[in-house]
Parts: C-alpha cells; sequence; structure tokens
C-alpha cells in the first residue's frame, strides 16, 4: 500500500512513518509513505502558498494553484489510476475502525494536510474523494490527523503488525473497549493479579476477559455500550 501526502511539512510526516511499526512495515515493502511539499509546485515567484479570501475575514487560504499541480504530479495520478484522496479537515465525519479497515483495501491513498484557515474550495472539489475529521477540536493543521489515519490503517494491511497479530484483536472490533491486561509479577505494590488469569482455565478467562469489556465500556463510553446492547439484543 502506498501512501502519498501533501503537505507544506514533510519533515513532519517522515520523522513520524519511519519509526516503530510503520518503519518496519515500509522496510519490509509492505508500505510506502510519500510525504510531498507543496510549496514545491507554486508559480509564485516569492514562493506563497497562500492569499486572503474573497470576502474578507480571518487569515489566509491555501491556494488552488499548487496543491493542483501537486496532485498532478503524484504517481499514481500521472499513471491515470483512480485514486481516493482524503482531505484532513474538522468539517467532516469522523474517522474510526470501519473507516480503517475500508482505506486499507486502497492500493493508494493521498492525504492533503491543510494549513491557515482552510483551501480554496476549488481545488477540493476537483480533487478530494472523501473528508476526514480525527475529533471535535481544532488543531494548526492536517499532518497530525493524517498521521493518525495512516497509523490506523496501515496497521490494518494484512503482515504490517506481524506473522500472527491480526489488527481486528483489539478495542473496537466488536464494538467494546478492551479488558485490562497484566504481565509479571504476579504481585506489584501489593495489587495481585485476578485469580481466574492465573487458573490456566481458558473458558473462565475468556468469560472474565468479556465481562470486564463490557464493564469498562459501560463506564467509560456509555455511547458505545448503548450501541453494542443494541446490535447484540438476545430475543
Ligand atoms: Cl483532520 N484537521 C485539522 N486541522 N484540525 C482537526 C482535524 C483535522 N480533526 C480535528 N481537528
Amino acid at each position: 500500500m502506498n501512501f502519498h501526502i501533501m503537505t507544506l511539512f514533510p519533515e513532519m510526516i517522515e520523522g513520524a512513518a519511519n519509526t516503530s511499526i510503520l518503519g518496519r512495515a515500509i522496510d519490509k515493502g509492505l508500505l510506502s509513505v510519500n510525504a510531498v511539499d507543496i510549496r514545491e509546485y507554486t508559480a509564485n515567484k516569492h514562493n506563497r502558498v497562500d492569499d486572503y479570501t474573497y470576502g474578507g475575514g480571518a487569515g489566509m487560504l491555501m491556494q488552488a494553484q499548487p496543491i493542483y499541480d501537486c496532485y498532478m504530479n503524484l504517481q499514481p495520478v500521472r499513471e491515470g489510476r483512480k485514486v481516493r484522496t482524503i482531505y484532513m479537515t474538522p468539517q467532516a465525519k469522523v474517522f474510526n475502525q470501519d473507516m480503517a479497515r475500508e482505506f486499507a483495501k486502497e492500493e493508494d491513498i493521498v492525504f492533503l494536510c491543510g494549513h491557515y484557515e482552510g483551501i480554496d474550495e476549488r481545488v477540493l472539489e476537483e480533487i478530494v474523494t472523501d473528508y476526514v475529521s480525527i475529533g471535535d477540536y481544532v488543531l494548526t493543521g492536517g499532518e497530525l490527523p493524517a498521521l493518525v489515519c495512516m497509523d490506523a490503517i496501515a496497521r490494518m494491511v494484512p503482515g504490517v503488525l506481524g506473522n500472527e497479530v491480526s489488527g481486528e484483536t483489539e478495542s473496537f472490533d466488536d464494538g467494546l473497549l478492551e479488558y485490562p491486561q497484566y504481565s509479571r509479577p504476579e504481585e506489584w505494590k501489593g495489587k495481585r493479579v485476578p485469580d481466574v488469569l492465573l487458573s490456566g482455565h481458558h473458558a473462565n478467562i475468556e468469560k472474565w476477559r468479556h465481562e470486564q469489556s463490557l464493564c469498562r465500556t459501560k463506564e467509560r463510553r456509555p455511547d458505545l455500550y448503548e450501541k453494542y446492547l443494541a446490535t447484540h439484543e438476545k430475543l
């Protein structure tokens, strides 16, 4: 899978993408991360990529031309392939695990990261296929959101997490939060690991973990808990 990130801060993307699990997946040839500097495509003699907004109002806007030329020069676009192009913006539906799973099926994904007060609407209409937010708060740019989405998508690509582990065996796979987990020692600061986990009784362990998931979800995410009950109603 190939990620193409259009940004004014390519070093922000490269720094984060080349570490840990993403870095290993790149080394293994499962992923590529291609951060492209939009500024390199400006036709402005002072290298500007922003200008005032028509109609007035606060701040500057990223102009259409550099973004469009940058997009048209991306490899999959040059080769005439249809490519999902995601604009990271708080004016959008909030990213979730289902979306990560869907995007992970693509061969190429383009992320467009905005700055300033946003981007000229006309270039968005021309190239963007998906509008995605990462939550109801405002950030200074789309780079961190793009990294968040890229990480969540990448771990759903087969092989990225390693041979045995599946991206599905985590919180949200069945709509519940994950149960608490423990490693050695059996006792730490007077706190003991729950007996059932030391029992070796796998059915009881599964039952305990499911109960813990339910409890934790009800307490921390009542919204998810209600949704779970509604879809798992035993008749
Ligand atoms: Cl995707 N972009 C920006 N700039 N701010 C955000 C966001 C995205 N999602 C939440 N806040």
